[in-house]
């Protein structure tokens, strides 16, 4: 039994519904209120001590961090392969897993709460922002950084050097490649998918207009039924925050 305590407005959440619709997995799909801050409770973290979503529960069993649950979910329920079969290719996978994780995943948050969720502290008294910075347990110094206005400018532009590069790096790939890794589907793809559509939500993919490897693989991307499925109406920003429409 799989059971799945995540947003699905999250793009963290989104590898991991993305990986399990594509495996065709059964699961229950338990949401957590960000804005009842159901990740910070007790009971919260006592599954998932850094107080973030998504967290994987099999057989009532945590799984942690949303590309641990991918692979977890990969080599548990192989079926529907989603890693190279040789120890090299998974090599490869792996590398692009942890360049995902440390520049661009780590990077779209800066326009995330820039853009988008800055706007649920704006109006916080100085003792209410003091103490939901206080709760971040993972994130309270990335909280504090942003304050109630926001990352600085310098900050927005290296993540948004940093997305560019990654794009880049990514086309590059793909010259050779059908998917990041090779001639097949796997992880890495479904791993940057959340970040990418971020991006466009948030009216960047002009950063992408001239990549054309890119651009096929986006198209390759948008069609599978697994995408289609993981965002459905209500799970993009835009879809909450209506102003975002007309910059996307
Ligand atoms: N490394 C973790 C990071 C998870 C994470 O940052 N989740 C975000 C949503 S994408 C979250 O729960 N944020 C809660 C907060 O900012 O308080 C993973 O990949 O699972």
């Amino acid at each position: 039994m799989l059971e799945l305590l995540n947003n699905p407005i999250s793009t963290c959440s989104q590898k991991v519904r993305l990986t399990l619709f594509e495996k065709g997995l059964e699961f229950t799909d338990t949401r957590i209120d960000f804005r009842a801050k159901e990740h910070l409770t007790p009971e919260y973290l006592a599954l998932n001590p850094d107080g973030v979503v998504p967290t994987l529960l099999h057989d009532g069993q945590p799984v942690l961090d949303s590309s641990v649950i991918m692979e977890y979910l990969d080599e548990v329920f192989p079926e529907v392969p989603l890693s190279p079969p040789t120890p090299l290719g998974r090599a490869k996978m792996r590398k692009w897993l942890r360049f995902i994780e440390e520049v661009p995943t780590a990077a779209i948050r800066i326009p995330s709460f820039n853009q988008v969720f800055i706007r649920h502290r704006r109006d916080l008294s100085e003792a209410e922002l003091a103490s939901d910075t206080e709760k971040r347990t993972l994130r309270r110094t990335f909280y504090q950084e942003m304050g109630r206005h926001g990352f600085s400018e310098a900050r927005l532009d290296e993540s948004l050097e940093r997305l560019r590069e990654t794009v880049a790096r990514m086309d590059a790939a793909l010259a050779d490649n059908r998917w990041l890794t090779g001639e097949a589907l796997t992880l890495a793809d479904f791993c940057v998918v959340p970040t990418i559509d971020r991006m466009r939500d948030l009216g960047l993919s002009g950063l992408w207009d001239e990549q054309q490897n890119f651009t096929r693989w986006w198209a390759a991307i948008e069609a599978r039924p697994a995408f289609a499925r993981t965002y459905a109406q209500g799970t993009r920003v835009s879809d909450i925050y209506q102003d975002l429409k007309e910059t996307a």
